[in-house]
């Protein structure tokens, strides 16, 4: 038996040669929960570290840029924020984050141009794990590559490794140790996982006695990755560069099939990047809410800048301690009214261009 690192190694070789079907389905669900559970036993013996990378969040959503070396990410945050980063016409000209903002429609966005991912930074090659973590923390992510489209996946599995699951959302699981009992297990009506399947999968991570409570249909990979207790779960958006370059059309379109979410630009000559600021925009799902202050004026300028699902007691603590003490209650104007003016409480969701007067006790 060799190193947990060598055995890692193996294990990722046999789920590249194993073929998905409805034979080994089960067969790959095990190995990926072993996977899990000998990175998480690596990840426990390496230091931790690389804390020379940190840049504090700033801003209203923080964006990461990932990909190889000199697809154009410098160029690409240099087009989109007030940011300069180096550029230059070979691999790892980045070999520092540098931090962007960019300023859409009254949000301002962080934009992160990250060194280039590199092969197995998820096992702590080059300093791709301090990328890694940076990435961990972004509010999406954009993958950015060129014509030829190469690396996606590449990037993507490595962002798996280290727990980035990218355009999925958490399910509801919950896993509740006992000391004796066996496997008890809690099904929602429709569940697609047998209790044979789930057993197995908790065994590989020495579980023998626990409630399991499951409150949606949940795939072997959402248990493992619930198991595996470190993952986060962001958004992409993929970004093709360099359209300005002669390029096949049909080939283009061809790589991209099965990519859901993209936009093709050029960052030299500008290309496509308005439609890039507005699919960044969108896809951060975020809220801005005007405020009405005491004498009736509205900022227009300077929204409160939000996530959707948020609510009155959100936008208030994000005011102040005390304006949540003293609420009376509030009143909006905007899309989450209908028609006119509505006197609300707390509860009150709000949404993207909502005007709030909040009504204290004093
Ligand atoms: N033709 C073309 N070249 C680009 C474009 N964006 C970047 N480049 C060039 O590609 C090279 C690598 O760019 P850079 O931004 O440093 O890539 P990074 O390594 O991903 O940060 C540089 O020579 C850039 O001038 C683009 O949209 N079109
Ligand atoms: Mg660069």
């Amino acid at each position: 038996m060799g190193s947990i690192e060598d055995r890692i190694r193996e294990i990722e070789e046999e789920l590249r040669r194993t073929e998905y079907n409805k034979a080994t389905e089960k067969h790959i669900g095990l190995l990926k929960a072993k996977l899990a559970r000998l990175q998480m036993e690596a990840e426990s013996h390496r230091k931790g570290g690389g804390t020379g990378f940190a840049i504090p969040k700033s801003g209203d959503a923080t964006v990461a840029l990932v990909g190889f070396p000199n697809v154009g990410k410098s160029t690409l945050l240099n087009r989109l924020t007030n940011s300069r980063s180096e550029t230059g016409n070979f691999a790892f000209t980045t070999l520092r984050v540098v931090p962007g903002t960019l300023e859409y429609k009254g949000a301002r966005i962080q934009i992160l141009d990250l060194p280039g991912i590199i092969e197995n930074a998820s096992r702590g090659a080059g300093r791709g794990r301090e990328v890694l973590s940076m990435v961990r923390n972004a509010d999406l992510v954009l993958l950015v590559t060129d014509t030829s489209v190469e690396g996606l996946d590449k990037i993507r599995s490595e962002l798996y490794s280290a727990g980035i699951v990218l355009d999925r959302e958490r399910k509801n699981i919950s896993v509740k140790k006992t000391n004796s009992g066996g496997i008890r297990i809690h099904r929602p009506r429709k569940l697609s996982m047998s209790d044979e399947d789930i057993r197995d999968i908790l065994k590989e991570f020495r579980i023998v006695n626990a409630e399991v409570f499951l409150r949606e249909d949940i795939t072997q990979d959402d248990l493992v990755e619930y198991l595996r207790g470190n993952a986060v779960y962001v958004p992409s958006l993929t970004v093709v560069n360099k359209v300005d370059m002669p390029h096949s059309r049909e080939e283009l379109m061809e790589r991209l099939r099965g990519v859901k979410n993209y936009v093709l630009v050029s960052a030299a000559s500008g290309l496509g990047i308005e439609e890039l600021k507005e699919r960044i925009f969108s896809s951060l799902s975020l809220v801005r809410i005007y405020l009405r202050d005491k004498s009736g004026r509205i900022d227009y300028e300077r929204p409160l800048v939000l996530r959707k699902g948020v609510r009155i007691e959100d936008v208030c603590r994000h005011i102040s301690r005390e304006m949540l003490s003293s609420f009376r209650y509030a009143i909006v104007s905007g899309p989450s009214r209908r028609i006119g003016e509505q006197r609300v409480g707390l509860d009150h969701e709000v949404y993207d261009g909502d005007v709030v007067t909040i009504i204290s006790r004093n």
